[in-house]
Parts: structure tokens; sequence; C-alpha cells
């Protein structure tokens, strides 16, 4: 399997995360890529190639304009007010108050998020661009023929929705990819989440559309973070009606369990009968992972890999979260393994 991967992901250097009521070094941290591309060398996934610049044609299919002219001037206008830390939001517009977008900087940074998680600084903008191209660059070798590629993304993006970030997400990469494979002819795309969160972001940007199947396996979002969508109950609106899947778990779930949703979901994928799998891949449903809660081993990722191999649909597979950084590499080498052997 192919690889593309970007060296411009280390732009996203934020120093700090409000977590547990203290700015810490964020979960979400570049050396997450050096335990994957050590893991990706020395087990015989060499082929790792640059993304080509696709500019933000693509993006803005999916997310709003105001919202991408803010993600690009965040950074500049925030320094320019002189403020001494990262960019961070700490006011939204919530129940019964008004939805206008403010001028000032403090208040559009609330305006266009979604979590206090998620600090911008120098790069960020820059950094999310280059991982969405690296979605859009693999998207591209399977829209060409080729069985599956890895999109080796950094920033993650499945909580990023129309116009909103957070959640480590700034552009979502899965939408756009997918959201290209349609423009480029595809008639209908699914795409599978399996990162430990619910993908907020994409079933927000397609929910509404039959063309575009989403399915997500996740934390109830009761128990853990988006905390305010994800639940079982939320099928689709309009033409969209019937093609939302989620299936929300409790804390503990181990892979028989978890292994049986996704058993559900890819049943629901095929009778949808899609001609692309995206597969938004975390690896932050591992039992040591410090911010999840879900009990899956090293092994269960190559059993998932298989099992996504049998699928049988060309399959770009798009890099989300995993924050038990020392098992990362191990775990998502193991996925692309478990596909290959499964192919
Ligand atoms: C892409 C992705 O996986 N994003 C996840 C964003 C989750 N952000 C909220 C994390 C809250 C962590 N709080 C628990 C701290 C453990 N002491
Ligand atoms: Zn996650």
């Amino acid at each position: 399997m192919i690889t593309i991967y970007s060296e411009d992901h280390r732009l996203r250097a934020a120093k700090t995360e409000l977590s547990d009521g203290q700015l810490v070094t964020p979960f979400e941290c570049p050396e997450r890529m050096d335990m994957i591309l050590d893991s990706l060398k020395s087990r015989g996934f060499g082929d790792i190639r640059p993304p080509k610049a696709h500019g933000l044609g693509p993006a803005a299919r999916v997310h709003d304009a105001g919202y991408l002219r803010f993600l690009e001037t965040v950074w500049t206008e925030w320094e320019a007010g002189g403020r001494a830390g990262e960019a961070m939001a700490y006011t939204w517009p919530m129940r019964r108050m008004t939805d206008r977008p403010p001028e000032a900087i403090e208040g559009r940074i609330g305006y266009y998020s979604l979590s206090a998680d998620t600090a911008i600084s120098a790069g960020t903008w820059e950094a999310a661009q280059a991982s969405a191209d690296v979605a859009l660059t693999a998207g591209a070798l399977v829209a060409d023929g080729a069985p599956a590629a890895f999109a080796l993304c950094r920033p993650p993006g499945h909580h990023a929705a129309r116009d909103l970030f957070g959640g480590y997400c700034f552009l979502n990469n899965a939408a756009i990819a997918a959201q290209a494979a349609r423009d480029a002819g595809a008639e209908c795309v699914a795409i599978l989440d399996v990162d430990f969160h619910h993908g907020n972001g994409t079933q927000d940007i397609f929910y509404d559309r039959g063309d575009v199947f989403f399915a997500s396996l996740h934390g109830n979002p009761r128990d853990t973070f988006p905390y305010f969508l994800g639940y079982a109950d939320e099928t689709g609106a309009g033409a969209g009606e019937g093609t939302n899947l989620n299936l929300p778990m409790s804390p503990g779930t181990p892979w028989v369990e978890w292994s049986a949703a996704l058993e559900t979901a890819l049943a629901a994928i095929d009778t949808f009968g899609p001609d692309l799998l995206v597969v938004s891949f975390g690896a932050d449903t591992f039992e040591d992972d410090p911010i999840s809660f879900f009990k899956l081993t090293s092994d269960d990722y190559t059993r998932l890999g298989a099992r996504l191999a049998a699928a049988r649909r060309p399959t770009l597979i798009v890099m989300e979260g995993g924050y038990a950084v020392g098992d990362l590499g191990t775990n998502t080498v193991n996925l692309l393994e478990g596909f290959d052997a499964g192919s």
C-alpha cells in the first residue's frame, strides 16, 4: 500500500491544550507521525510519497467560505492584538443567542469553533491545508485504480464541520476527499469512521445528502467528546434520510463487541453499494489510549485491516486520531498489514 505524507504537518505545533482545567502539551502532537513513519519504514511500507497541492477549491466544496477565510487569518489577527498565548475560544453562540459572526477575533474564534481543546498558532493553517492535500492525493491514487491508499494526515479532520474547528481538526480531510471523488465521477461514496470519537464534522457535512453514506463507531456521546452529536437516532435528513448510521458504545468495549458493530456498519455500506470506501481511521480505540475508553488490542488492528479489505471496495484510509504515541506506529501499520494480507 502506498502512503501519502507531508512533512508540513510539523507546522501544526501548538504548545497548549486545555485539558482537565490545565494547559497541557497537546495530545495531538508531531511525534505521532514519527512513530508511524518509523513503523512504516521498518515493516515494508516504505513507499511514502508527498502530496500534490490542490489549492482551496476542494476544501471550499465542503466548508463555508467565511470559515476558510477565518482559518487563513485567525493567527495573524490574534497575534496583532499583542496576546501572549495561543488563539483559543472562550465564548460561543449558545441557546437563545444570535448567530451573527462578530468582528473581533476573540468572539469570531468562538463562532467558528466547537470546543476549547484546540489552540491555533503560527503554521496551523498551512499544516491543515497540507493535510487536506494528503487526503486528496491519496484519493486520486484510488480514483486512478489503486485498490487502496493510505493518507497519513495530520492534523486530523473528522471533527471539523462546514464552519467549525475543534477536536484537533480544522479541515475535514475525509469529507474533502469524499467530495472530490464525487466531483470526479464516483456515483456514491461511503465514509466509515472507526476513530474512537464520533465524526461529528463528517456527519454534519453530509447529513442531508443521499449520495454519501456515513457510518461511525464511537464512544457514546453521553459519556465522551464530542458530547453533542453521535446518538443512534441521528439517521440523516431530507434526501439523506437513512444514510447516517451511528453506533455508540460504552466504556470498556472490547473487540468482540466493537467488531459486531463493525459488521453492522459494513452490512449497511454493502447495501448502499458505494464506488469508494473512505475509512476515517483513529487508533484511539486502543486499550491504552490516554483520552479514550475502548479496549482494542494491537492485534485487533490487524483483524480490522483484513475485515476492511474483505469489503472488496476501492478504499481510501485517512488518518484521524490515536494518542498512545508509543503504540501508534505498531497499531497503524498492523491495520495496513492486515488490509494488504486480506486483499
Ligand atoms: C481527532 C480526535 O481524536 N480528536 C479528539 C479530540 C478530543 N479532545 C478532548 C479531549 C479531552 C481529554 N480529556 C481527558 C484528559 C485525561 N486526563
Ligand atoms: Zn478520536
